[in-house]
């Protein structure tokens, strides 16, 4: 059985306030051909199908078109679960009514995990879709009371996925899709912490009966701990410290045996994700050889003096810059006041502190002299 794996689509997600659908719909666009290409026999998208609990309109009908063009198209099952960006009713809107076309969305926990079967010449493979669900829903609706924190929740969900399957002989073969923070893996700055105030983290242990593992939260694709249990990482990079990841899909073949090998496609984004870095004149200069322009760029601007605008001289070379860091200048909020004896110090010397707190830099003499000069042209009396 051929199983293609995604996750994280963040759908009507806004990246440094630009609206990605049109990106996102692109890279749907790709996946939806990769689907006949590679003869895939059953979906599933592991959480974080939308950016946030109430998606834009045009991200729902992103959705929709996708759902519909791969069922209808592609005739192939589609499995989805809620993740902490989602919300499980809305999400699950309809999904008694979808099931019968073969698109399965699990948005709430339910007291009984019903597996979904899909079968292929070796015989039937059941699928357990775990919704995101805090440890006090696990508690409320599994009636687990072990479900005390992230990991004894996820326990208690895939105990009750086992349960579910009691009736089947034992080495039926078996996929889970979650959406958790395995502890030892990769996090990037795109990811919404899944606990305020504790790790939030998953042993994988609780995983040890099924044959892949469709894991969804973490933005990096990566292995969980074995080969068999994955991320398979965002649709698109949705932060700059994102810039170096390949991302994709997972495409998992599931033998006669269970066992699943693993291959990792890539997709290509309409706009990548880049970051830059060197003196204001020397990134316009590069800019000319520059092949992705269009590009979503952050540009870390390594002047150290004043600039006139160079967000706009950078969005004439680069439409796309979003984002400009000086890290030789720092932040202008919370300076320190000016020291004790201010009164005893001369304005050049005042100058002097004020520059070095946003700057890191001692003025030099030449510095001073000049700095003065202007002094000399500006009335500070104010008088008339
Ligand atoms: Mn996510």
């Amino acid at each position: 059985m051929r199983i293609l794996h995604t996750a994280d689509w963040h759908l009507g997600r806004v990246f440094h306030g630009v609206h990605l659908t049109e990106d996102q719909s692109h890279l749907l666009e790709q996946l939806a051909n990769l689907i006949k290409a590679e003869k895939i026999d059953v979906m599933l998208i592991s959480g974080d199908i939308y950016d946030r609990s109430v998606p834009p309109a045009d991200a729902v009908n992103l959705l929709d078109d996708f759902l519909s063009r791969v069922s209808l198209d592609c005739k192939i099952p589609i499995i989805l679960i809620a993740g902490n960006h989602d919300s499980p009713d809305r999400l699950g809107f309809g999904y008694r009514l979808m099931t019968s076309q073969g698109v399965h969305v699990v948005g709430r926990l339910t007291p009984k995990i019903e597996p979904i079967i899909v079968k292929d010449d070796f015989g039937p493979v059941y699928f357990s879709g775990l919704p995101f669900s805090e440890p006090a829903i696990v508690r409320e609706r599994l009636g687990d009371k072990k479900a005390i924190d992230y990991n004894t929740a996820m326990s208690c969900m895939t105990k009750a996925a086992l349960g579910a399957l009691s009736n089947t002989p034992k080495n039926v073969r078996k996929v889970i899709l979650a959406h958790a923070f395995i502890a030892g893996c990769d996090q990037t700055d795109s990811e919404r912490p899944i606990s305020v105030g504790g790790t939030g983290a998953v042993d994988n242990a609780c995983f040890n009966e099924f044959n892949y593992v469709a894991l969804g939260h973490l933005h990096r694709p990566q292995a969980a701990g074995a080969d068999n249990i994955r991320y398979a990482g965002s649709l698109m990079k949705y932060s700059f410290n994102e810039s170096g990841h390949k991302k994709g899909v997972t495409i998992v073949e599931l033998d006669e045996m269970g066992k699943a090998s693993i291959e990792t496609v890539s997709l290509n984004p309409k706009r990548d994700v880049r970051r830059i870095e060197g003196n204001l004149a020397q990134v316009l200069k590069d800019a000319q050889s520059e092949k992705y322009k269009e590009d979503y760029f952050m540009v870390t601007l390594t002047d150290d003096g004043a600039l006139l605008d160079p967000m706009s001289k950078l969005r004439e070379v680069y439409p796309n810059v979003l984002h400009i860091d000086r890290p030789f200048v720092t932040a202008t909020n919370g300076l320190a006041g000016p020291s004790r004896d201010y009164k005893n110090k001369g304005i050049v010397e005042l100058f002097d502190d004020f520059f070095n707190q946003v700057t890191d830099i001692e003025l030099n003499e030449e510095q001073k002299d000049v700095f003065s000069d202007i002094l000399g042209t500006i009335d500070l009396e104010g008088g008339a």
